[in-house]
């Protein structure tokens, strides 16, 4: 992406409110503010939806812009000298297609922060993980002593950032595949790609698609930090600095060993170059999945010079994240454990691999809900793993049906009265979905909060 040339600029359009959308105004009337030439460029907001979020905010930030609420077309793309887009917005549209076939620049809110800032940053993607791996390293710097900011999918729009009056020492970007579309300038000093579940199938036209959308982290990267067991998902050819991390050890890079414990075998540690740096059972997060998570957010802190050692040592107080193999309660010796951030087959097939040794007894476990165009023929070898199966929502019944004698009911509170029902001391209750929330609640947290309501008012049932 050229850089964008402002003294040229008369009649921008930014597509899409939301929180991206407000933070897009606050930029660009700060903008204004600095440069007296852009006094007179005209702003004109679309959103499509009925009460766009951020609407009451973004009249307050830029009076002066219009708001019209409903979908821009081709003659409103066209006519722009610049096109800001929300990552929730398909650049597979048509009038935007065609704005950009007709050189009219199409960018996101992380292009236009990267063509800005000077600030160290590092950034990961990935189908899963990448929240954990953002909080880690967040968590990890400040008792280090660094200050580090998190900011990108994780909630806070990158372009908040610019607004910070004390500068951090280091930023620390989580970025999705939609984000990161239009991304060409920004420099990092590491960047990581966790792994690759089909994801985001009704905005991609094929897996590679996708793919190709998350190695676009990499444009600038110095350090590309890469998953041993997933080689399909490097780009080719490597040509940064080249660290990888996985479930395997690794005399070079960094690994995990494994052994036996109470005569199972499992991961026992992690290490940086073939030497422990911390031991599996001092990391306070359930499953292999989180240590691989602390093997990537220790690449990362290395690059913005966090000592590995002291990193590891510091990530032992990490409590992780609510939503994410969150344990509710223990309650008759039954487990819950609440999942909700898993929206996709990756997510759902990592949890409950990572679980299962947790349990003595049977794993019940709840999914469905929107399926974004998945193949859910993928979580096979996952419910092989699975003692009882209930469903939920839209694409329920799609999952129902690959696993002989499950139970579609009707919501989650449901689920949870079916679950107490049938559950007896050394199982564990499972809310991991595998699909996303937006048929039957507003977002994961809202899935994950009544899961948890269900969960406590069932426990106060019985107490
Ligand atoms: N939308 C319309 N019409 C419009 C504009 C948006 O229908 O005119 C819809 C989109 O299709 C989408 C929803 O509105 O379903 C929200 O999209 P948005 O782009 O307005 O979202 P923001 O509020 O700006 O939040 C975005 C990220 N959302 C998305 O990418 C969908 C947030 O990630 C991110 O935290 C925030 O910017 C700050 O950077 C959320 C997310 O769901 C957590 N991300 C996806 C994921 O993690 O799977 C990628
Ligand atoms: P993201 O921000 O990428 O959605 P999160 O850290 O919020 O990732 O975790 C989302 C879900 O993905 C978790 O609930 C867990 O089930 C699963 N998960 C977390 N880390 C990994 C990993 N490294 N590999 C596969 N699945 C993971």
């Amino acid at each position: 992406m050229k850089k964008i040339a402002w003294q040229n600029m008369k009649y921008i359009i930014v597509l899409g409110l939301g929180k991206t959308g407000v933070s897009v105004l606050r930029y660009l009337q700060n903008k204004k503010r600095q440069d007296k030439s852009l006094k007179d460029v005209h702003i004109r907001v679309f959103d499509s939806r009925k009460n766009p979020p951020g609407l009451d905010e973004a009249k307050q930030i830029l009076g002066g812009a219009e708001f019209l609420n409903r979908r821009w077309q081709l003659e409103d793309t066209l006519a722009a000298d610049l096109i800001i887009t929300s990552p929730g917005i398909d650049l597979r549209e048509e009038s935007i297609v065609l704005a950009r076939d007709a050189d009219i620049p199409v960018i996101g809110d992380v292009e236009l922060f990267a063509q800005e800032t000077k600030l160290p940053i590092i950034a990961v993607t990935g189908s899963n993980g990448k929240s954990t791996v953002t909080r880690m390293v967040e968590f990890i710097a400040a008792q280090c002593g660094k200050s580090v900011v998190a900011a990108g999918n994780i909630g806070l729009p990158v372009l908040e950032l610019l607004q910070h009056k004390d500068e951090p020492d280091a930023v620390m970007l989580e970025l999705s595949s939609f984000q990161l579309e239009s991304v060409e300038s920004l420099k990092l000093k590491a960047a990581a790609l966790m792994n690759i579940s089909a994801d985001h199938m009704d905005r991609y036209n094929s897996v590679d698609e996708y793919i190709k959308a998350k190695q676009r982290i990499f444009t600038n990267a110095k350090t590309w930090v890469l998953n041993r067991q997933q080689q399909d998902t490097w780009p080719h050819p490597v040509t940064g600095k080249l660290m990888t991390f996985g479930s395997d050890s690794h005399p070079q890079h960094f690994g995990l060993l494994s052994g036996n414990v109470d005569r199972v075998s499992g991961p026992v540690a992690v290490t940086s170059r073939g030497n422990v740096v911390l031991r599996a059972d001092q990391l306070q997060l359930q499953g292999i999945h989180n240590l691989v998570n602390l093997q990537v957010a220790l690449a990362l802190c290395e690059a913005i010079e966090i000592d590995v050692k002291q990193a590891a040592h510091a990530a032992k107080e990490f409590k992780g994240l609510p939503h994410r193999c969150e344990l509710l309660s223990n309650n008759h010796g039954v487990l819950w454990v609440n999942d909700s951030k898993a929206t996709n087959i990756g997510a759902t097939a990592a949890a409950v691999e990572g679980l299962r040794p947790m349990v003595s007894g049977r794993l019940l476990l709840i999914v469905g809900g929107v399926g974004k165009g998945a193949d859910f023929r993928e979580l096979q070898p996952t419910l092989e793993q699975v003692d009882i199966l209930l469903t939920i929502g839209e694409d329920g019944p799609r999952i129902g049906q690959l696993f002989s004698g499950s139970r579609q009911v009707k919501n989650l509170q449901q689920a949870v009265e079916l679950a107490s029902s049938l559950v007896q001391t050394g199982d564990m209750v499972v809310l991991s979905p595998a699909c996303a929330s937006f048929d039957q609640f507003k977002n994961f947290e809202h899935r994950g909060d009544s899961f948890r309501q269900a969960v406590e008012a069932k426990n106060v049932d019985r107490a």
